[in-house]
């Protein structure tokens, strides 16, 4: 497989982090194409855990280039403080093996207020974001008045930048009753990391044609989960990127041509971060279970994930919207020694059944889901390494779900460790 694309097909935190290393040791280049460090990837290589959150996961693998694309929103801080921890952990992090897009917008201390500010004031009606100003980032780019990394090369550009960019902050802060930027303190902070940041900056787009025309393998990295797409998701409560697979090459510089394989990594189960509908939701002893039992927790922040059944419609769905090919099942195991398993086929709505989470906030706040009852198993599947190791149930369960959602399993990981996967060809 050449290049492949690697996205959330629930609402994150599907085990992506595992999944993406495994795929990295075959790959040359390792993007991310959106998100920032909002994102939370654990990866465990023998008795070594890191947990990522803004650099791309190959990082950790000698000789492959990690590369941030532009559709990423970068935190200059975040960055330096995340290669100083790796570089702690042993992991050698150079200007030739991670590449920043110099197109790629800022995340300042002010888009952190805002967006701190702005949940605050929202009180119950809050979106339960991570709190790393990421939606106030995004909001400046489109806007056109963010700071992006090659502005740091340029003192005169980086002050024309600063004076539209506090214009409207400043007002806005005014607003909201917070104080003016302190425009001299932010500057110097900028001119003081911009050594650092550019030592990375480069054309991703042209470094990356190239390694395509060499015939390496690049592996696209997605943050987050297609249902958090600022369109497609549950939208308002959602991050603020695209995070459906048709990202990756707008978030990097490549055409859709440059995507030969899309990979949906699915959770056995489904969780939440943050708030927002959520159908198949257990506040059950369940639901309890699930959380315990996956170690359901934010790697970010430490938030408790909010647990539900496996909720088919909702993947089915994004399987589409973002063309996925295949799936990697994980957290199977987590699954074991259930007497009975729900699996969640439709909602009904006003009465009526339906096959898909319609867009209206109104009507998603009201589905209610229509489950299937399978028998579980209770031997265990945690560390199983082939389909033969597999109790007949947990094969089934596996199987109703490629029907449900009309795609197949290629891969299932059946532990955090990566040679705990199974490699359906
Ligand atoms: P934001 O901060 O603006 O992106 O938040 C908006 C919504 O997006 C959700 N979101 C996430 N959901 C799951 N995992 C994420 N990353 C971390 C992780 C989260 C953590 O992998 O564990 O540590 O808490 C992530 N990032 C953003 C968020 O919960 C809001 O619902
Ligand atoms: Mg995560």
């Amino acid at each position: 497989m050449a290049n492949v694309v690697v996205v959330g097909a629930q609402w994150g935190d599907e085990g992506k982090g595992k999944i993406v290393d495994w795929l990295s040791e075959r790959a040359d280049v390792i993007a991310r194409f959106q998100g920032g460090h909002n994102a939370g990837h654990t990866l465990v290589v023998g008795d070594q855990v890191f947990k990522l959150s803004l650099l791309p996961s190959g990082i950790v693998r000698k000789g492959k280039l990690s590369v941030i694309g532009n559709g990423v929103v970068l935190d200059p801080w975040a960055l330096i403080a995340e290669i100083d921890k790796l570089t702690g952990q042993g992991v050698e992090i150079t200007s030739k093996s991670l590449l920043i897009a110099e197109n790629t917008p800022l995340i300042l201390p002010l888009h952190q207020d805002l967006d701190r500010i702005r949940e605050e004031a929202a009180g119950a009606a809050k979106i339960g974001t991570t709190g790393r100003g990421i939606g106030p980032a995004y909001e400046d780019k489109v806007g056109r008045r963010a700071i992006r990394v090659a502005d740091l090369g340029d003192e005169a550009t980086l002050d024309t930048r600063l004076d539209r960019l506090l214009a409207h902050h400043d007002a806005l802060r005014a607003g909201l009753g917070a104080t003016p930027v302190d425009r001299d303190a932010l500057k110097a902070q900028l001119m003081e990391v911009a050594p650092k940041v550019l030592a990375h900056a480069a054309p991703v787009w042209r470094v990356l044609d190239t390694m395509r025309r060499r015939g390496k393998r690049i592996l696209f990295e997605g943050a987050q989960g297609a249902l958090l797409d600022i369109d497609f998701g549950t939208y308002p409560y959602v991050t603020s990127s695209n995070t459906v697979a048709g990202m990756a090459a707008a978030g990097t510089g490549m055409g859709p041509n440059a995507v030969d394989f899309v990979l949906g990594i699915v959770k056995a189960y489904t969780t939440r971060v943050g708030e927002g509908p959520f159908p198949a939701e257990l506040d059950d002893a369940d639901g309890q279970r699930l959380g315990e039992r996956g170690h359901e927790f934010g790697t970010v922040t430490g938030r408790k994930r909010r647990c539900g059944w496996f909720d088919a419609v909702l993947v089915r769905q994004t399987c589409v919207t973002s063309g996925v090919k295949g799936i990697a099942l994980t957290k199977l195991d987590v699954l074991d020694g259930f007497e009975t398993l729900k699996i969640c086929v439709g909602y009904e709505l006003d009465g009526e059944r339906i096959d898909h989470l319609p867009m209206a906030a109104a009507r998603q706040a009201r589905v209610k889901p229509i489950y299937e009852e399978m028998e579980g198993w209770s031997e265990t599947t945690a560390g199983a390494r082939s389909w033969a190791d597999l109790p007949a149930q947990a094969i089934k369960y596996v199987r109703r779900i490629e029907e449900l959602i009309r795609c197949p399993v290629a891969m299932l990981s059946t532990s955090p460790e990566r040679e705990d996967t199974i490699l359906v060809t």
